[in-house]
């Protein structure tokens, strides 16, 4: 329905504009704040950077869960590090939407009111420390796998928001998989911890990728305007050839009795997630959502003072500027 509406409202744009603005992406040229744009894709552009913003602010909670619990000091100097990387993360990409003509209020009063979603991976609970290594070196592994061709997508302020977003992933993998490597070499409970998060994290990491090409609604359009580089299935199977030997190394087992390296496509062949649970968590039914929305909830409420505060500091000197003008 989605790609339908842009498609009635591109009709209703000039056909010369869109030409031009096609051949500017197709001559893989960056489009800037400024410039024309359909209005289907500032909107495509909105509801993606949203919802990956949202995502990096709601996937602080699953590891904040263990900031106060993290094994050592050191272990807990870097969750922490991480965990402020995702704000920050999350700060950028607001700024690129906000360049689109919408405003960070906006975004997140719809996520708040769920018009707006965040990425299904983050209703699932963290429910042991082999959990955060399992998050680190899966869950960050498959959004650097999405990410990294994202540097090179169409619109300039979210491929550049992209360039340092990819640097700090990159160290929240390796200290994920750090923690699954020292679990893993540890006692026989904790190698039955690594094992039983990798048991959890694995098919919802698979989800993260989105639905099948076929079920997708968005990619044909979306990988059209360079919005998307890849499409959900390619970017579902690099990672799949990427984690299958870190999984080996590690002397852990990827849950998935189907999975086996085929000779013949040279990438291995694995069972698919359920879709049903995937859809189900996007409605809202996983098994951490009620909670997610509760804290952002209540983070936006007792946050109310802090951007009063704010918006009225930043009147009274815009005030003293214009009367010493
Ligand atoms: N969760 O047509 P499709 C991170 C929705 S990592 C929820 O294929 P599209 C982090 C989709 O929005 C995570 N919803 O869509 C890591 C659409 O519904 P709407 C964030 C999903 O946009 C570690 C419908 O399903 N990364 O932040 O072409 C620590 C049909 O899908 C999901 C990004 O957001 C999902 N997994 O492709 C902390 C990367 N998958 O909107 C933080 C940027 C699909 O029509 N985003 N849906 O109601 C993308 O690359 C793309 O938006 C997606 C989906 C690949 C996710």
């Amino acid at each position: 329905m989605y790609a339908q509406m842009i498609q009635s409202e591109a009709t209703t744009e000039d056909a010369e504009q869109l030409a031009a603005f096609q051949a500017r992406i197709d001559a893989g040229e960056r489009i800037e704040p400024k410039d024309w744009m359909p209005e289907g894709y500032r909107k495509t552009l909105i509801r993606q950077i949203g919802q990956h913003a949202h995502s990096e602010i709601v996937g602080q909670l699953p590891e904040g869960n263990w900031i106060t619990r993290a094994p050592t000091l050191e272990r807990k100097a870097i969750l922490l590090a991480k965990v402020q990387d995702e704000a920050g993360h999350g700060l950028y990409l607001y700024c690129a939407a906000e360049t689109l003509g919408i405003s960070r209020d906006d975004l997140t009063e719809q996520l708040l009111s769920g018009r707006m979603k965040y990425s299904s991976i983050f209703n699932y609970p963290t429910l042991t420390w082999a959990d955060v290594g399992a998050v680190g070196w899966l869950v960050d592994g498959a959004a650097i796998m999405n990410q990294v061709p994202l540097q090179r997508t169409s619109y300039g302020p979210y491929s550049r928001a992209m360039i340092r977003i990819c640097k700090e992933e990159s160290f929240h993998q390796r200290q994920g998989f750090d923690i699954m490597m020292k679990m893993a070499q540890g006692t026989e409970a904790q190698k039955r911890m690594a094992q039983d998060a990798l048991n959890r994290f694995w098919y919802p990491s698979l989800m993260m990728f989105g639905p099948s090409d076929a079920e997708s609604i968005h990619s044909t359009q979306n990988m059209a305007w360079r919005i998307k580089i890849n499409s959900n299935d390619e970017l579902r199977q690099k990672f799949v050839d990427q984690t299958v030997p870190q999984a080996e190394f590690l002397g852990l087992t990827i849950p998935d009795p189907n999975l086996r390296l085929n000779p013949e496509t040279g990438h291995y062949d694995f069972s698919e997630p359920d879709w049903g649970e995937f859809f189900d968590v996007l409605r809202g039914n996983g098994p951490c959502n009620a909670d997610r929305m509760e804290a952002r909830q209540t983070a936006w409420s007792e946050g109310q003072w802090v951007r009063d505060g704010l918006m009225a500091h930043a009147a009274k000197k815009r005030a003293r500027r214009v009367a010493a003008e």
